[in-house]
């Protein structure tokens, strides 16, 4: 009987259509370069890092296997592209560069969409104590996972392990926040894609421009390239999702006697009595009522987009 040579992997680097997929021959975990069946082109289907593939040999000695099936994805967002992501590691610095909690709070209403666990990370927190346990408190305060770190106090392999089980995380957030010092440290690799070593050799800081998955324990992290907006409306997020980024607002909603509110000037809505209280942070409300707005406003567009 002929053996079987079908393995299922999964994909951990993409370069030019060539795919490295990490599988277990013979109880061996090895890695190979795969190439894609032209029918994923075809069907307008790429093969994304994350992807669980099934591989075959495809009989060329350069590329020894070729993808023959991609497992239905369990999630897969544009920003970072990868694909069954489980963790979401919200990389942002306390100050330089400024946190853009716009862009942290779409990240936490995206992930809670996918079915991602966001957990955010406060780095630079030696540049501005005083501005860490702030950013910390109003997110703790939100239902968040935060951690903070600091050349001083870097984030260690346990911090980390018991959250990404053996799911895979990636760092995402904006440029220079220091998620490729963080997930160097982590897999202890020498600095190879961060703004220190750049800065010796003097070609300027060194910006991430590949993701790639490490393995780190029974799961794995990746680093991905900083990113500076991210549209809503793109990721298909509807108006009436909003609350879904936001459990600390979405607690006081659900007791809200008006059935159709939207939390955001109705007079007598609990929401608001209780952001008047002090209980919500204001400026996350306000992030609330921008997306909110924003994605009401723009409905109809959303809608005939859906339909094409
Ligand atoms: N003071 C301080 N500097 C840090 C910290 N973490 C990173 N840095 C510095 O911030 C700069 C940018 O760090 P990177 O790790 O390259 O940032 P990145 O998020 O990977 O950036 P992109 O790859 O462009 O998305 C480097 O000069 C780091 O040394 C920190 O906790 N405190
Ligand atoms: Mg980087
Ligand atoms: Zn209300």
């Amino acid at each position: 009987m002929a053996e079987d040579q079908s393995f299922r992997g999964v994909i951990t680097k993409g370069v030019g259509g060539v795919y490295t997929v990490r599988f277990c021959k013979e109880g061996e975990i090895t890695s190979a370069q795969c190439a894609a069946r032209g029918a994923f082109r075809l069907k307008g289907i790429k093969p994304a890092i994350g992807d669980k593939v099934h591989i075959i040999p495809s009989g060329d000695p350069d590329v020894e296997y070729v993808i023959d099936d991609i497992e239905e994805r369990k999630s897969f967002i544009a920003r970072p592209p990868v694909a069954n992501l489980s963790v979401m590691l919200l990389t942002f610095s306390v100050t330089n560069p400024a946190p853009d909690l716009t862009l942290l709070d779409k990240m936490l209403l995206i992930c809670s969409m996918n079915n991602i666990k966001p957990v955010i990370i406060f780095t630079k927190g030696d540049l501005d104590v005083d501005d860490s346990e702030r950013l910390c408190s109003i997110y703790t305060k939100a239902g968040y996972e935060v951690l903070v770190s600091s050349p001083q106090k870097s984030l260690t392999e346990k911090d980390l392990m018991d959250i990404i089980g053996n799911g895979i995380a990636a760092f995402a957030g904006p440029s220079g926040v220091g998620k490729s010092t963080l997930c160097n440290s982590l897999l202890g690799f020498d600095i190879m894609e961060t703004g220190e070593v750049s800065a010796k050799i003097r070609r300027g800081r060194h910006t991430t421009r590949h993701v790639e998955l490490h393995e780190f324990y029974d799961g794995f992290i990746c680093d991905t390239p900083g990113f500076t907006s991210l549209s809503l409306e793109d990721q298909g997020v509807d108006y009436r999702e909003v609350l879904y980024g936001f459990p600390e607002i979405n607690a006081f909603a659900t007791g809200c006697r008006f059935d159709d509110c939207s939390h955001r000037k109705e007079d007598g809505c609990v929401v608001r009595a209780a952001l008047e209280e002090g209980k919500i942070d204001k400026g996350r409300f306000e992030r609330y009522v921008n997306f909110y707005t924003e994605l009401y406003d723009n409905r109809n567009n959303y809608k005939s987009r859906r339909r094409q």
